[in-house]
């Protein structure tokens, strides 16, 4: 693998001042092996309750943010106001706002861009449909998906790319460790080609996908695993820190 282990929760549009009181409490209470980069990505408006709740051993992620400084955005939320409150990360690019939202690669490249002129950290989400998987247009996808973020972002040293095929997010299914395996060495390969060796060989390529406290030992084990990006079972704390301390 490549640098530290990476492990993000990305709660999603989930929670209540209450559930997430307990979540950080059992946070705040897991034991954490020390290699391993935590984060936790709560719904914006819980960010200030966890950031003064939570033990500064897990960082926080925003799940998204506005592609520029701030200003009249009616219901948007800027990458200075993210770092005024203390997040360290945002994720950029996932599927759910890719498909269902209906961001396009060059809206997420430039939202990319500017979160990282902010001092912010990108998690970088790639990923094929189960149809681009069945098409045999894998690889295809996600070099588009990388390129975007490639001709916006100045430099890789604060982003973490999260190969999350859509096919498997949410569902159960979670790609085999050899299925994961072989797109993060694309990946790498596409970076050592279009970036460079040394950012090909530093930059994290996480893994998210219907991970759990059974199935991410196996994937973690995988050389160009470098961790996980992890919605529903991020949702309990026990099980969270286990897939964390999957570290091999
Ligand atoms: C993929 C993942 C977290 P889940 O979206 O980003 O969610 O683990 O629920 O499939």
């Amino acid at each position: 693998g490549s640098g530290k282990f990476f492990v993000g929760g990305n709660w999603k549009c989930n929670g209540t001042k209450e559930s997430i009181s307990k979540l950080v409490s059992d946070l705040n209470d897991a034991k954490f092996e020390t290699d391993v980069d935590v984060v936790v990505a709560p719904p914006f408006v819980y960010i200030d309750q966890v950031k003064s709740s939570l033990t500064n051993r897990i960082e926080v992620s925003a799940q998204n943010c506005w592609i520029g400084k701030g200003g009249a955005f009616t219901g948007e939320i800027s990458g200075e106001q993210l770092k005024d409150v203390g997040c360290q990360w945002v994720i950029l690019g996932h599927s759910e706002r890719r498909h269902i939202i209906g961001e396009n690669d060059e809206f997420i490249g430039k939202k990319a861009g500017y979160a990282l002129s902010q001092g912010l950290g990108v998690i970088a989400c790639i990923g094929e449909l189960l149809s681009e998987r069945e098409a045999g247009k894998t690889f295809d996808v996600c070099y588009q998906h990388m390129k975007a973020f490639a001709d916006a972002v100045p430099s890789w040293d604060n982003v973490v790319i999260a190969y999350e095929p859509v096919w498997a997010i949410g569902t159960g299914k979670v790609a085999t460790p050899v299925q994961a395996q072989e797109v993060h060495v694309a990946v790498r390969d596409w970076l050592k080609k279009n970036v460079s060796a040394e950012v090909a060989s530093k930059t994290r390529i996480i893994y998210g996908g219907s991970v759990n406290g059974s199935n991410c030992t196996e994937l973690a084990k995988q050389e160009d695993i470098d961790g996980f990006l992890v919605g529903g079972a991020s949702l309990k704390g026990p099980e969270f820190a286990s897939i964390v301390n999957s570290v091999s």
